[in-house]
């Protein structure tokens, strides 16, 4: 006997959110506190995504946008204020002042999936809908006004009817592929190198982020809070972790990081090992008729200059905000803003990750780039204006138009 076709459950909301990353869930959070109703769907469980380690440095407009939001609470007390970092080549510390060089900007160190578990918690709190675990996800009628958004979740088929699709569901998700590829353009380009990162439960052996560039290949002491710290070393792509134990992970931070003044590099158990490798890839248009892509669906940037987050986060800010003023005016331009505008900060942060990824890294071994490298980084330090210019793309552009939130902001600590 034949089983019965199961009949669809079927839900309608004003925007669908596939993905709940940081893109999906400050999209949802904007959107809930302008009155705009969403339901976020999720592939994995939330305990998966609450302990995803990815992005750790968030620019000032993130963090402000953070607060603005009402998610600002644990970072105001947990989140590492930096003033400014330091570029370490040929053996010499160059300490630059990145918030006095940029009228008073920092960047603040708060783990990615710090974010997410306090966006989480608080849509959870407010009742705002969002299913975790969903399976075969596909999008329907993108090119309508009435776009549907099917799923599985614990074995039953979903249908939901949307007036729009917001795909947040990251490199690999299915919203992308779901644009016809004759109205999409892809960029992309590879590099030949990739990132072993360590985490290391061992006090920070510095209080500013180090950007190393050595003839070994670049090294970054990053950080995740007062007791862990957080390790990055070019390596090739091809690179077998299990020839990467502890001890040689040390030995090589250890040279790439040395200086001839005497500091020194802490060492402690290794808890976490991971390969990243790099990519600059962007997708044009980010949008095709009811659906728009947001965060990593749409870009992906070398982690270098460390804008992914953030520009996940400047996408659903403009998302928000046009979506937001369509269902106030019912005026189509304002949703045509959207993917121009996106990808003018995408394709200056492409830009600036390229070039932060040229100037560390050590590539083909020839004598004649290794000079002028270094030109280039002496002429960053030497420079005021230079590193004026470097720290403003470092540090991120503030966001421009905003909506009005109906939150008062959150003292900073
Ligand atoms: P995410 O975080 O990938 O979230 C996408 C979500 O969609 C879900 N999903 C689906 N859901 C439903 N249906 C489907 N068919 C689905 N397919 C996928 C996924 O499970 C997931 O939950 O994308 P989003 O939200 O756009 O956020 C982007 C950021 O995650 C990413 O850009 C950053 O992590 C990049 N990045 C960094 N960015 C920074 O701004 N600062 C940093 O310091 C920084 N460091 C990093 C990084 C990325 C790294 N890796 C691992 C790539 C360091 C590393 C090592
Ligand atoms: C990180 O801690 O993950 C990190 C920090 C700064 C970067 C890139 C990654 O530029």
């Amino acid at each position: 006997m034949e089983d019965a076709p199961q009949s669809s459950e079927s839900s309608r909301t004003q925007v669908g959110i596939v993905g709940a990353g940081p893109a999906g869930l400050l999209l949802g959070r904007l959107l809930e506190l302008a009155g705009v109703e969403s339901v976020i769907v999720e592939a994995r469980s939330r305990e998966y995504v609450e302990q995803r380690v990815r992005a750790g440095l968030l620019e000032q407009g993130t963090v402000d946008l953070l607060h603005e939001i009402g998610l600002g609470r644990r970072l105001a007390v947990e989140a590492l204020a930096h003033e400014g970092f330091e570029l370490r080549f040929g053996g010499v510390r160059h300490h630059v002042p990145m918030t006095e060089l940029t009228g008073g900007r920092r960047t603040f160190m708060y783990g990615q999936q710090e974010v997410v578990k306090d966006a989480i918690a608080a849509r959870v709190e407010s009742g705002a809908p969002i299913v975790f675990g969903v399976e075969e996800v596909s999008l329907e009628g993108l090119d309508t006004p009435a776009p549907t958004i099917r799923y599985r979740h614990e074995g039953a088929p979903h249908l939901m009817r949307c007036d729009f699709v917001a795909g947040c569901d990251g490199f690999h998700g299915v919203s992308r592929p779901a644009i016809p590829a004759a109205r999409l353009r892809e960029h992309a380009a590879d590099y030949p190198f990739a990132w072993l990162g360590v985490l290391a439960a061992v006090a920070p052996s510095t209080e500013e982020l180090i950007y190393a560039a050595h003839e070994s290949g670049f090294a970054l002491h990053s950080m995740r809070s007062p007791e862990v710290s957080r390790f990055y070393l070019q390596v090739p792509p091809a690179t077998d972790l299990a020839e990467w134990p502890d001890e040689r992970i040390w030995t090589e931070l250890r040279l790439r990081l040395a200086t001839d003044d005497g500091w020194q590099l802490a060492d402690g158990p290794i808890v976490k090992k991971d390969l990243t490798l790099m990519r600059s890839f962007v997708a044009e248009p980010m949008s095709y008729g009811s659906l728009f892509l947001a965060g990593d669906a749409a870009h992906i940037v070398p982690p270098t200059a460390a804008k992914g987050l953030n520009l996940a986060a400047a996408d659903v800010q403009l998302l928000a905000d046009c979506l937001v003023s369509w269902y106030a005016s019912g005026d189509r331009s304002t949703l045509e803003r959207y993917s121009p505008e996106a990808l003018r900060r995408v394709w200056q942060a492409q830009e600036f990750s390229r070039s932060m990824t040229a100037l560390l890294h050590h590539d083909s071994g020839s004598p004649f780039a290794d000079r002028l490298q270094r030109a280039r980084l002496g002429g960053i330090v030497e420079s005021r204006a230079a590193s004026t210019a470097f720290c403003e793309s470092y540090v991120g552009a503030p966001f421009a138009g905003r909506i009005h939130r109906g939150i008062t902001r959150e003292p900073d600590l």
